[in-house]
């Protein structure tokens, strides 16, 4: 998240009634992706739907506020919050190399929404160590369990993958974290539920 240079130059209501409502940049711009339920013929790239891209802290809230909470998704939905200009697909040349930490989440007794929510915020606050590994984030609604998922640029890079993913666990305060090769997914037509 950008932070303004000096305290001085901050706007607030208090100080400027009219122009308090400056919108603060975030570092990278974000298109949020949906795909619903059901059986379809058309191509994944077919299947994925932007809603909105956000550019600011202001615009990243108006749109999290006007999302249907995750708890609510319907099972089989999904949302990709992912950088501008890479689409939420194995093929995409941002990704080709990549994998994806996943995170079942198993805790019912954890709010769901705020998994989402935290992982969106750290993310968007680039608040990871390896913040420039990131492609995106998924809130996949499933059957069995909840997916969050985080899609990373270079699988072959352990350092940095190692690095996400302790901090992932520690932020999310979970032990289900697994990471997958998008190759390997590319090569079984399948996200999750192919044999190694
Ligand atoms: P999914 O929603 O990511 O996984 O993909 P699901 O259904 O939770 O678990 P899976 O292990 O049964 O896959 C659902 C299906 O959409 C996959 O099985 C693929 O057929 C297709 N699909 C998903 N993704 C992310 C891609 C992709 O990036 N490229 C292509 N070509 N197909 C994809």
């Amino acid at each position: 998240m950008a932070s303004a240079t000096s305290s001085d130059k901050l706007i607030t209501v208090l100080n400027d009634p009219e122009n308090f409502n400056a919108k603060h940049p975030l570092q990278s711009s974000w298109t949020l992706w949906y795909t619903g339920t059901g059986t379809t013929q058309d191509s994944w790239s077919q299947q994925l739907t932007v809603l909105t891209t956000v550019s600011t802290v202001e615009d990243f809230w108006g749109a999290y506020n006007n999302l249907v909470p995750v708890q609510q998704l319907e099972t089989g939905s999904s949302y990709y919050f992912f950088r501008e200009g890479v689409k939420p697909e194995w093929e995409d040349p941002h990704n080709t190399s990549g994998g994806a930490w996943v995170i079942q989440i198993m805790q019912p007794q954890r709010s769901q929404d705020d998994l989402f929510l935290n992982t969106l915020l750290a993310t968007i606050g680039s608040c990871f160590q390896r913040h420039d590994e990131i492609c995106g984030i998924i809130f996949a609604a499933r059957r069995v369990h909840n997916r969050i998922s985080v899609w990373t640029k270079t699988a072959s890079d352990k350092e940095a993958q190692e690095s996400l993913g302790t901090q992932l666990r520690e932020l999310l305060g979970c032990s289900e974290i697994s990471f997958k090769n998008h190759q390997n997914s590319t090569q079984s037509g399948k996200s999750y539920s192919y044999k190694v």
